[in-house]
């Protein structure tokens, strides 16, 4: 019998080194036989950077020799590490953020981190340390294929559209689940001090040239628009970027890490794990300000920027 291979977006790279096995159709890579750290050789991290930028999140099992300062260590390599700018480093790290569920609480709303700063990070590296028998899976979105596979009016449309992300949002109202410890929690420590960017909608990544949808549950309104169409549109488009043919999801075993390209993508954890204990820790890598499709950057809103005053004004 002939095997018939047929294009799909997320082939595996002929070229690449590595022993790449794509996981869904648009989305998605585990990558075998590597050990990540901060030793790792430089043909291999160009490998593993290509292979990200092509298939947007990859996954490495067996990575339990890894521990913080390793883990930090390899992102050094990849990239210029960053901090999570108002929930504080875990303890003796420099940029760790822990994410340790207590009460079943997971990040369950599809997001790309970080949106609110102007700058977000350009890639994200989540290390499993303790996950349950059964239960909180990762989903991953392909932004890019989210704005691809748009019918070309609303391409268009999105192109012009500038939306503002904050992470002073109604947590409450995002997450009616949520207890009061946790609605506290993210008042005083995630929202502690109030960002506010504005973002093109379609955004031109500046390695891969591709655009892509930036969305997610940051966002609270496209400038210009009332709340009800913000709503309904906004609906549209994301409903469009997070469909399960966009999506991949990986099974989480201790020790796997999965890197992505939080530029062209959005995630989501799977919060069905009940009060089993879940621990993961991630480092984020410093991003660059987005450009639309007309050039045009991003904005910051919040903290209200300084204006230079012109002294022979
Ligand atoms: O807990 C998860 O599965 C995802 C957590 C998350 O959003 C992140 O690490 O950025
Ligand atoms: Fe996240």
């Amino acid at each position: 019998m002939t095997v018939q291979t047929h294009d799909f977006a997320n082939a595996a790279d002929t070229e690449s080194p590595l022993d790449v096995h794509p996981v869904a159709g648009r989305i998605g890579a585990e990558i075998r036989g590597v050990r990540l750290g901060g030793d790792i050789d430089n043909a291999t991290l160009e490998a593993i950077r290509a292979a990200l930028y092509r298939h947007k999140v990859i996954f490495f099992r067996n990575q339990t020799h890894l521990d913080d300062a390793t883990h930090e260590a390899f992102a050094e390599r990849l990239g210029e590490p960053l901090a999570h700018p108002t929930v504080p480093v875990a303890q003796g790290s420099r940029f760790l953020l822990e994410l340790d569920s207590k009460e079943g609480e997971a990040a369950s709303a599809w997001h790309t981190d970080i949106t609110f700063l102007p700058a977000y990070p350009a890639a994200s590296i989540l290390r499993a340390v303790t996950i349950p028998p059964a239960g909180g899976d990762t989903l991953w979105a392909n932004a890019v294929t989210a704005y691809a596979t748009l019918p070309a009016p609303l391409k268009a449309l999105a192109e012009t559209l500038r939306a503002v992300h904050t992470n002073a949002f109604d947590y409450a109202q995002q997450q009616p689940q949520a207890t009061s410890e946790q609605v506290r929690r993210h008042r005083e420590i995630f929202a502690s001090t109030a960002y506010e960017t504005e973002h093109p909608v379609v955004r031109v990544h500046p390695v891969t040239g591709e655009k892509l949808l930036l969305l997610g549950s940051f966002v609270k309104s496209f400038v210009g628009f009332s709340r009800e169409d913000f709503a309904r549109l906004f609906g549209i488009l994301q409903d469009h970027a997070t469909k399960p043919e966009n999506t991949v999801r990986w099974r989480w075993n201790p020790g796997d890490v999965a890197i992505w390209d939080n530029r062209a993508t959005q995630h989501r954890a799977i919060a069905d794990f009940g009060k089993q204990p879940r621990h993961l820790r991630r480092v984020t890598i410093a991003g660059d300000v987005p450009r639309g499709v007309d050039g045009a950057p991003s904005r910051v809103l919040k903290p209200e920027p300084v204006v230079a005053v012109d002294a022979a004004a």
